[in-house]
């Protein structure tokens, strides 16, 4: 991510008066009628919350306790909020004897101010471990112990006040098989830590729902059939998982996944609950350095559109959660140099067309389904 690209916003942008809060949408700024608040009552819209991973390498101070016009949109805007880096080992562990919940707790209370719901990600990962961890000289049974400790401790904390948990994630690779190798804790432990994670998981918060996430499993694929074949055999054990969740990482290059709705209704036929968790639409930036074409623009509006449909249909789908709402805190062109612009909203907070083609796939959605109430959103709004 260049530093080009924040020049002028940043500095702007985070001296918005909080009053700019009820501008029009396409305005810089807050919106008349928030978008959780268009959706059908039981469905919740969501963003990630930015800070630790990719922004610590920056040149920004850390979005969610430093840019005031970024927490009042994500007060405002959303119905339920993901820590993106803050809940993993990376954040919670600085070492083995040690917890920080410090930025974790920040956000819980954030959200609990603004009558959001909280998705906790993530517990069992291959990835953002501790060097104390992957490079510690543990024997099997402490690392046991480690991760049943981490687990509880983490997932109790927040009982009751956390309704989902990304448990396990991208525990499948590419080609469809669990990734007993590249994953720390199932190349140390074996498979069944992934089902003893779950069980650690219900015993701490019994309420809270439990799900696999993963990413290129929105259609039907090797991938996503991969994950009903492992979700079956957890139910088929009394596992304690309760659902699926597909990251929905796309790429306007790559095609729209047609077969999303199906995949869907798939896992909601086994009786699991599904959502989209980590939605986002990436470009192909203009070599030129401008800002995508207005054709871009449409068709990423469009995938946005189809993605949010395609959830709104499925009956067991009831979240669409962001990864970022804004261009400014995205980590798409850090991952995939070339592309981005992979938000809602661009830099400076404008809204683009994608944002527009949510409100509308929610106002149509409400139409075909009068009745609902999209007035029925969470309280919203408070900043603290
Ligand atoms: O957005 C996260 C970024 O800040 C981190 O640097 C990165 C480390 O791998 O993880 C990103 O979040 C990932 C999420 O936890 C799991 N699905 C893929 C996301 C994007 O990489």
């Amino acid at each position: 991510m260049s530093i080009r690209r924040f020049s002028i916003s940043l500095a702007a942008a985070t001296a918005l008066p909080l009053v700019l809060l009820s501008c029009p949408p396409g305005a810089v700024g807050g919106n008349a009628q928030p978008l959780d608040d268009r959706a059908p009552e039981g469905f919740l819209i969501g963003s990630s919350v930015a800070g630790g991973g990719h922004h610590e390498a920056e040149p920004y101070p850390d979005p969610f306790t430093e840019d005031r016009a970024y927490t009042a949109l994500l007060g405002q805007e959303f119905g339920s909020l993901t820590p993106e880096n803050r809940m993993k080992w990376s954040d919670l562990r600085p070492s083995e004897d040690t917890y920080d919940f410090s930025d974790a707790d920040r956000i819980v209370d954030f959200a609990e101010r603004n009558g959001q719901e909280v998705r906790g990600h993530t517990l069992l990962w291959h990835d953002q471990n501790p060097d104390w961890l992957e490079e510690g000289d543990h024997s099997e049974h402490e690392l046991r112990e480690i991760l049943r400790e981490h687990v509880t401790a983490v997932v109790g904390r927040y009982e009751g006040r956390i309704h989902q948990w990304d448990v396990a994630n991208e525990v499948i690779d590419d080609e469809g098989r669990l990734r007993t190798e590249d994953n720390f804790w199932l190349r140390e432990l074996g498979p069944d830590v992934l089902v003893d994670t779950f069980r650690w998981a219900h015993e701490a918060d019994p309420e809270a729902e439990l799900f696999l996430n993963d990413y290129s499993i929105e259609g039907i694929n090797d991938k996503s059939d991969a994950y009903l074949e492992l979700v079956g055999q957890m139910l088929d054990a009394d596992v304690p998982v309760h659902g699926l969740a597909v990251q929905t990482h796309l790429s306007t290059d790559a095609g729209f996944p047609e077969s999303m709705e199906e995949n869907l209704d798939r896992f909601g036929d086994l009786g699991l609950r599904t959502a989209l968790t980590e939605v986002d639409v990436r470009v192909e930036m203009p070599r030129n350095g401008s800002a995508p074409t207005d054709g871009q623009l449409a068709e990423q509006a469009d995938f946005y559109s189809r993605a949010l449909e395609a959830c709104l249909n499925a009956e067991s789908c009831t979240s669409f959660t962001m990864w970022s709402f804004t261009d400014r805190y995205s980590w798409v062109p850090v991952t995939f140099p070339g592309t981005g612009a992979a938000t809602v909203m661009d830099d400076g907070f404008t809204r683009k067309p994608a944002y527009g083609a949510l409100e509308d796939t929610l106002r149509d959605h409400h139409r075909q389904n009068a009745g609902g109430d999209p007035g029925a959103g969470h309280a919203g709004g408070s900043v603290g």
